[in-house]
Formats: C-alpha cells, structure tokens, sequence
C-alpha cells in the first residue's frame, strides 16, 4: 500500500473573513475592489494605463466580469455570443484605507484570464501568467495612501498559438473555453511591514502537517514563512496556536522570539500537539480545526496573524484495494467540475459554487476533480467543510507545444509556476487527496518522432510536485496508453511501449470513453483488468467517463441506431444506457482507487455543436444552467445515495412515438409499483438501481404514469405525463435509427424499436461531414438513410386483425443484381423470396418499397428478414392496421 501523508494537516484560507474585520495595527486589513470598474474590450489602448486617461464611456462592471458569452442552448449560435480572446481592460479608482506610515499595501487578484498586467497610478506593477491562480504584487512603493488610486489591469485571454502572448501559457489547448478577464474577487491587503509572507505564490505563508496521528495526540508541523519589509531588524514573538471547531484553543506550540534582520526572509518551523484528536473523516465527519499563527511586536502589539483552517486525515493507495481514509477504505464517487455558468461564464459567485456542491451532494458523490485547473478558494473550502475528497490540478491539457516538440524552457517555467501557485495556495486543504499534472497529454514515444512529447515535461513537474508537497501522491489523467501493439520491428512498426503511465507519476487515471467515443461500455471492466495486470503497483483511478445527452432528444431505444459523439442528435436515454453499462463495469472492480464522471454539468466549449446545443459540452448529468437533473443523474442517485430515490426516466420524452414501451425508474427501493391512468402495471424488483417494466401500453391521448415505493419507512412516487397520438392500430419504425423520423408527407416514424439481431447502420457513417454526404435517390432521401442489416426479425406489439406493411428498402453498397439476396416472412409466411434491393430498386442509393398483407393472430407482428446471400436489410417499416382511423 502506498501510504501518503501520514498525518494530512490542512488549514484553509479562512484569513480572509478574519482580515476585512481586523482593526488597522491588529494584524491585516483586506478592502475588497469589486465595485466601480470601467471596462473596455479591446487590444491595446494608448495611455489607458495612465492615471489621468479618460474612460468614462467604458462600461461600468463591478467584478468579476467575464465579457466573453459562451455557449446557449438550440443549435443556432446565440446573438449575444462573444468568443473574442484578447485583450480586455479593467479602471478603477479607490481610496486607501487610514493605515500606520511603514504599512504594506499589496493587491490580490483570485483569478484573471489569462494574462494579467497590472499599473496602479501609472506604476507598472507586473505581470501574471495563468488564469486561475490567485497572484498578489507589492504595491508600497505605487501607492497613495492618502489619496485616490487608479488601478489598471489589462486581461488578455489571447487563444495560444505561435507568437501569441499565450504561446508559452497553460493550457495551451483544452476542450474548455478560456474565458477573459477579472473573473474572481480584487482586493487591497494592508499589512504591517512584519508580515506572514504575502509574496508566497499566492499562498498564505502558513503551511501545516500533521505528522503523527494516534488516539491521544496529533503532532502537527507548522512552518511560518515570515518577512520583514523594513530595513531595520525587528525582534518577534511568534505564537502558534490551534483553535477547536468551536473556536477554543485546544494547543498551542511554545511561543518563539525570533530576531528578524532588516529586509529578510525567515521560515519558522515549529510543533504542535493536539490531544485526543478528531480526525476530518469524510462525509462522515468532515472536522476542521483552525490553525494561527499570531506575530507580535516586543511591545504585544500584533503585527500579523493568519489562521487557516485545519483538518487530520491519513490517506493511502492501494493498487489493489483501492482508497483508504483513516486507514478505512473509502470508494471515492467522484464527478469532475468545470467553473463556468451561462451568462456569467467564469465569474461565479459563492452561492454558485455552494449550489454545485449540493447537487453533487445530493446525488451521492463523495469526491470531486476539479478539473482542469486551479478552482476558488471557496470550492476547496467548500469540500473541506463537506468532507469532499479532492483531485485537484494544474491546466497541462493535451499539447506541451504547437510543433509536436516537447515542451519549451519558457512552457515549462510557466507550468511549474502554477504547479508551484497550486500546491502553496491549497497545501492546507485537508480535501485533497492528489495533485494532478497532466491530462491527456502525449505519453507515447515513437520511433518515427522519437521520445514521447510531453513525458519530460510530467516528469519534472512530478518531482516538483513531491517536493512541495510529500504528503499527497502525484497523479495524472491518461487517454491513450496504448495496448497490444506488435513491438517493432523490422517492417517500419513502430515499437510502442504498454506502460506508458508507469513511472511517471505516483498513482493514475485513466480518461476512458467506451461506448460513447469507441467501443462498447461491456469493453471497459476488461480493459481495466488488463491495465491493472500490467501495472500491478499503481493505484489506478478512472478520471473521466461519459456521454453526452440533449434534453430535447429522445429514443426508445439507445441501441436502435448509431450516434456520432461530436455532433446531433445526443438522447438523453443514450447517456443513461451508457452510465448503466459502465457502472456496472466499474463498481465490480475493487482495485480502482476512485471513479471520476465527466462531467457533473454541462459545460462551454466552443468547438462543441452537440446534442441540441452549441458551444457546450453536453456531458454533464446536470444542465448548464443546473435546472435540469437528467435522468442519469438519478441513475447515480439511486445507486451512490441512500436518501430514497424513485424517478421514472424518459420524463422528457413527453410526445410518444409508440403505444407499447418498456418503463424505467432509477431507485435504492428493493421494488416500485407502476400505474398507468390510475390501472395497477405491477410490481417490478429494482436490480442495481434499475426497475423495468416491459411492454407496457399507453392509451390514445394523454397518459399519467405513476410509480411508488417504500424505501425504509417512506413512501415515494414520481410522476409524468405522457402523450400517445397515435393509433394502437399503426406502428412505423425507422430501422437502424436512434431518433426516428418524420417523413415528407407527415407520418411519424418511431427511432428503431421491436427488433432482435442485425446491426443498426446508415447510409453515411454518423460523422460524415455535410458536403460528403451521400443522398439516396427517393422522393424522401431521408426516409431510407439508415436501415437494419444482417439476420434479423421484428416482433411488433398489435393489436389483432389485418395489416398492409410497407416496407423501405435502399442498396448501400452492392454494385450489381443479385449480389444480396433475402427473404421476408410475416407471421411465418414468405411474402418476399429472393428480394433483390438492386434489382427493384434499379441501381444502387435508390430508395425503393415493397408493400405486402399480413394477419395479426397473437397480439404480434413477426417480421423476419433472412438472408439468402449477402445480409438482408430494411430501412423502414410501415404496419398499418386495415380500416383503422389514420390520425397520424
Ligand atoms: C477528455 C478531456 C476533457 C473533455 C472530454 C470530452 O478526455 O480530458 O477535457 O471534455 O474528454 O468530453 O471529450
């Protein structure tokens, strides 16, 4: 087992709240810039640093504010989108607070996309590079402290290519949009010219770890990073202490006097024990004590304190077992998170992020990757206070550079950076449990292009990573470890090593999509076990998993035909199968330290034109606007909660194609009971979340589908409501299709539905792009651009009597006649013999129909497609009840 951080000890940047309230001379004052700015979006403006510039017809924003508008919903771009990445400006004025003659002024900055400039009165104070790290700069020497200030920051979110401003800034590529801007809090933090270091990468100077943990004591490490801004040498009295949950001391470590020279750095290191400790436990109890750290003049007069809070956890990966907490193993169900909302993009506030982890919460996730990036501070302190496990990570996303090279000295300086930013700004947070430092980045050396792009590049920040912070392991999100691939070579095969992840870092993720980009979901748990076979030593995670779904999308049957991941139609009932499936797959395999789904919300992404929506990744179980629970969610809910789940699925799928339908819930109920109009359907056993009630009939009009349960002593239900306007008499299928279709001529084909065998396919692969496509040669092309191809038969709920059957047929590929060759039969009778497509059709991609009389006996249409050569095939099938009333 690998043992990590024997004793974490975090504390949290809770300072904050603590500084806005301390009296000036008491320690630190924070004033927060918000409020008042103007704003310009535009590369460069002559002299908008200067103090005296003119900006009083910009526009007035308080921060955060983000100009760019990203992502809506329907499939045409909003108006409102703003996708520009460049420079923006932000002015304002503000008055410093009343402060003693040698105090510090230093302005923070939470977060600006991407590149940030700052001036304050004309002064250049710097520049920041990265867009999520909290940076800070000096500002003694530019301030008035007496009066007005004018503060200029110039973002600039500039998209990275060669010679951009960006080009040596993580991320250099991403399936995420980079908003700009001063998208998290500014704020003036006064100090006195003693301080705990503010200059610390963002980080508060003050970093904990508990190095032994047992039931009668903790022995807490603390190091103090102190400075003193002053030329001449002043002599401290540093008091370490730690505060309870209820804010009472409970330890305190012997008060050090230390005599700090002029103009110096210390880093004070010191030993708390805390008796008879309570451990921070998870979910279960997610404990915080406060650490401070309090710096007083010879006279007693404070000069600076920062408390952090602080939680005692042990952590350990077992390549076998999994996670462990506590030394008890924990099963980390986890969902990955982006920080971005409609409108507001990136600028989101507390309750915003609060609102994340409650639906989280709610649906049973125990841990979280922040992904993948450096999140607020508050979301970190927000899982700490839940008691959230944590992957939290740096923006190395799948390119090191633009050439295919490995990453440059400059890339490299800038990653570390904000490795750097994000270990010293989160040290404390008792959350985290990894600290990533790559995703799908380029592990694969080639003979053709030599080592590995990126694996240099992860191996320093590995090492980086362990040497600012031992306690936690390393960890990366892998794509595409490469398996079986013939070691080369004396026929130019490239020899591709199977263990492209180990070594690099402590433990790992793998970022895997089967069944939704590649493969089948059932392909996974083996994947996995081989994986796990190669690398018996290396905790293994999954870091990302999932599929898209439109809420506007439906199916009756998520395998009725093909999708295409990057482009429409998305229903919603696919990404519930998918999350079915690899569930399964996943919760059987104990060695797997922790499942991340991708994602928890739908997130911006401007190269996305899915599902129903533009510029959003639709994968998340949650709408972009959080409105929307899909029904995967509550596939989670009733498999990760124990808070009584019963949902009927395909709730949205309100105007329905067909009368006789399989019904689903998700609940942790051991069995559910379904009503339709008010008539008892029966009972169903809920198996792994699942309860399915099969062939169940609607009524013509409007149906009112009730389930209910007894979960413990609770009763629940769910209802919707469900439209069939149709006829029970007419069933029309649109085989190898997953949405359906309506034709030219106004009737309603249902997606593929009632088969068994053959293989869902279509006329042109789902991903051909528009000008390639293939058109068939039919008075409705659409009509015949998928079918169902192979041995395979249709058994159609109806009701008893005669029908006419119409049935569609296109040749995709045959050249010639008598190159495919089937039979058809209807209810054992052959009414199609030797039925040659070509022939009937007179060429290849021309849609042709044959109509034939069947006898409904048993309540079922059988239709069975037998190959005689080739494999026989249908595009769509018409079943229509003689003398029924045709209403649709
Ligand atoms: C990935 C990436 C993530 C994407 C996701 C997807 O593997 O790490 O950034 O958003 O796939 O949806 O394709």
């Amino acid at each position: 087992m690998r043992q990590f951080d024997k004793v974490g000890l975090a504390a949290l940047f809770l300072g904050l709240a603590f500084l806005c309230t301390a009296p000036s001379g008491a320690g630190r004052l924070r004033v927060v810039l918000d409020t008042g700015w103007h704003f310009k979006q535009a590369s460069d403006i002559t002299g908008a640093e200067q103090p005296e510039f003119d900006d009083s017809n910009w526009t007035k924003v308080d921060v955060p504010y983000t100009w760019n508008r990203v992502g809506n919903s329907g499939i045409e771009r909003a108006p409102e989108t703003n996708t520009i990445q460049g420079a923006g400006w932000y002015r304002r004025t503000f008055h410093a607070p009343p402060a003693p003659p040698d105090s510090r002024f230093f302005l923070q900055f939470d977060g600006v996309g991407t590149i940030a400039d700052v001036w304050l009165n004309g002064h250049y104070l710097g520049k920041h590079e990265g867009a999520f790290a909290r940076f800070r700069f000096d500002a003694t020497a530019a301030i008035h402290p007496a009066g007005a200030n004018v503060l200029v920051v110039k973002a600039d979110n500039s998209h990275p290519q060669p010679g951009a401003t960006t080009q040596d800034v993580i991320p250099l590529a991403g399936d995420f949009f980079m908003f700009g801007g001063i998208y998290r809090d500014v704020s003036l933090i006064v100090t006195s010219p003693v301080h705990i270091d503010m200059m610390d990468f963002g980080g508060p100077g003050l970093y904990a770890h508990a190095a032994k943990i047992s039931r009668d004591r903790a022995v807490v490490d603390v190091r103090g990073k102190l400075v003193n801004d002053r030329e001449v040498p002043e002599t401290l009295h540093v008091a370490t202490e730690i505060l309870d949950g209820a804010d009472k001391p409970v330890a305190t470590a012997p008060e050090r006097v230390i005599d700090l020279a002029g103009a110096a750095h210390i880093s004070v290191e010191t030993t708390v024990n805390i008796p008879h400790p309570r451990l921070w436990q998870g979910e279960r109890d997610p404990y915080l004590y406060r650490i401070a750290m309090t710096l007083r003049a010879q006279d007693g007069a404070v000069l600076d304190r920062v408390v952090q809070p602080l939680g005692l956890r042990t952590i350990a990966f077992d390549p076998d077992k999994g996670f462990f907490l506590n030394g008890r193993h924990l099963l980390l169900k986890g969902v990955a998170l982006h920080q971005d909302r409609p409108i507001k993009g990136w600028a989101i506030s507390r309750a915003d992020q609060e609102q994340d982890f409650d639906i989280l919460m709610d649906m049973g996730a125990n841990a979280v990757r922040l992904a993948h990036y450096q999140h607020d501070q508050f979301s970190y302190q927000l899982a700490d206070e839940r008691g959230i496990a944590v992957w939290a990570e740096i923006p190395v996303v799948s390119e090191v550079s633009f050439d295919g090279s490995p990453a440059s000295p400059a890339l490299t300086a800038n990653a570390k950076q904000q490795l750097t930013e994000l270990i010293r700004q989160n040290y404390n947070h008792p959350s985290i449990v990894v600290w990533s430092v790559g995703n799908e980045v380029d592990l694969i050396p080639t003979q053709k292009r030599g080592p590995s792009k990126a694996a240099a590049l992860i191996s320093a920040l590995n090492d980086l990573a362990n040497r600012e912070d031992p306690s936690r392991p390393t960890t990366l999100a892998d794509c595409c470890e490469v398996e079986n691939v013939p070691s080369g070579n004396n026929n130019g095969t490239p020899a591709v090593p199977r263990d492209v992840v180990v070594g690099l870092t402590d433990v790992v993720g793998y970022n895997r999509y089967f069944g939704w980009y590649y493969g089948n979901a059932q392909d996974f748990g083996p994947f996995l076990d081989r994986a796990h076979r190669r690398h018996p030593n290396l905790p293994m995670a999954v870091s990302e998993y999932g599929a898209g779904a439109g809420l506007t999308q439906h199916t009756d049957d998520p395998l009725g035909g093909p999708i295409n991941p990057h482009g429409r139609p998305h229903p919603e009932e696919l990404q519930s199968y998918y999350h079915e499936q690899n569930w399964s797959e996943l919760k059987r395999r104990p060695y797997i330290w922790g499942d991340f789904i991708w994602n928890m919300f739908d997130f911006a992404s401007n190269t996305r034109q899915e599902g129903d929506l533009t510029d959003i990744n639709e994968k998340g179980l949650v709408s972009y606007d959080r409105s929307v629970r899909k029904d995967a969610f509550y596939f989670y809910r009733a498999n990760w909660s124990d808070r009584p789940t019963l949902h009927l699925t395909g709730r949205r799928y309100i105007d329905r194609a067909y009368s006789v339908i399989d019904v689903k819930a998700y609940s942790n109920a051991k069995e559910a009971r379904l009503q339709v109009n008010g008539k008892d359907i029966g009972v169903a056993r809920c198996i792994e979340g699942i309860c399915l009630w099969h062939s169940v009939r609607l009524a013509h009009g409007p149906n009112f589908v009730r389930a209910t349960a007894t979960i413990g002593r609770r009763e629940v239900s769910d209802a919707v409501s469900w439209n069939f306007n149709g006829s029970p008499g007419i069933v029309r299928i649109k085989a190898g299709d997953i949405s359906g279709y309506e034709s030219r001529d106004g009737l309603r084909y249902g997606s593929d539905l009632y088969y068994l065998g053959g293989d869902a396919r279509g006329t042109n692969p789902p991903d051909t792009k528009p000008s390639d496509l293939r058109v068939v040669d039919a008075s409705d092309p659409d009509l015949y651009s998928s079918y169902r191809e192979g041995r395979f038969s249709y058994r159609i709920p109806l009701p008893n009597g005669p029908y006419k059957v119409v049935a569609h047929f296109v040749e995709p590929t045959e050249t010639q006649p008598g190159a495919r060759l089937f039979d058809v039969r209807a209810n054992g009778l052959t009414v199609l013999k030797n039925f040659d497509v070509f022939a009937a059709a007179g060429g290849k991609m021309k849609g042709t129909k044959d109509a034939f009389e069947m006898t409904v006996s048993n309540g079922r249409a059988i239709l069975e497609f037998l190959p005689v050569k080739g494999e026989a095939l249908v595009c769509a099938l018409s079943i229509e009840q003689e003398n029924v009333v045709k209403d649709h």
